[in-house]
């Protein structure tokens, strides 16, 4: 028993001293609401802030890898011509930095804190937007310096699904129930893309299946 209880203090102790790395939160375009569920609509606005619990310096990235790329788009804050100073927030310090990162099969951003000033908090801040329907995986990366491997330690994967914002004003509501209705019962129509969005569950029917579908996402804001 009593080398049990040892034990147990032992992995207490080694797990309190191992430093907790940053980690990838992810709020909606208000930046203040946790996103409570993965399946958001085609469209959706999303931020991701990159938290830190501690006051070190350290550097990785946010991005998107091949097949993700075309499924959405990675945004910084306030282009300053050399970084988006807009998305790094005050604990990341005095000089910290967030610089676009593009190459074959890869997009995104990467991150640097800054070398003083660092406190624990939240240290950086992109936007996120759904752009087509699917599956989409966002990964962020600790950067091993100066020449090591990057390391995975926090990732986010989002179901991107059609659209219920038919006339595109951020919100699902009586006006998109209105669209809707007019193709309410179409099976056969001159041009398939009229019906397209309407055909939630792309049967080729708007019915009752796709009305379910569309309730799901009642009042559901995208920005
Ligand atoms: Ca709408
Ligand atoms: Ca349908």
């Amino acid at each position: 028993m009593m080398k049990r209880v040892l034990l147990l203090a032992l992995c207490m102790l080694v797990n309190a001293s191992v430093p907790a790395a940053p980690n990838m939160n992810v709020f909606r375009a208000d930046g203040e609401t946790p996103l409570e569920y993965q399946e958001i609509m085609v469209g959706t606005q999303l931020t991701l802030v990159i938290s830190n619990d501690n006051a070190d310096y350290w550097s990785g990235s946010v991005a998107l890898y091949d097949p993700n790329i075309p499924m959405a788009d990675i945004t910084g804050r306030e282009y300053n011509g050399f970084s988006y100073d807009g998305s790094c927030l005050p604990a990341s310090g005095f000089g910290s930095a967030v610089y676009d990162w593009t190459e074959q099969g890869v997009r995104g951003f990467d991150l640097y804190a800054g070398y003083t000033g660092v406190t624990a908090g939240d240290w950086f801040v992109l936007d996120y937007k759904a752009v087509q329907v699917g599956e989409c995986t966002v990964q962020m990366h600790e950067h091993n310096m100066p020449d090591g491997p990057a390391i995975l330690i926090d990732e986010q994967t989002f179901i991107h699904v059609p659209t219920r914002d038919f006339n595109a004003d951020s919100v699902v509501d009586y006006s998109d129930l209105v669209v809707m209705s007019r193709y309410w019962g179409q099976t056969d129509v001159a041009d398939p893309s009229d019906v397209k969005g309407a055909d939630l569950n792309e049967d080729g029917a708007v019915d009752m299946n796709d009305l379910l579908l569309f309730s799901c996402y009642w009042l559901e804001k995208t920005g």
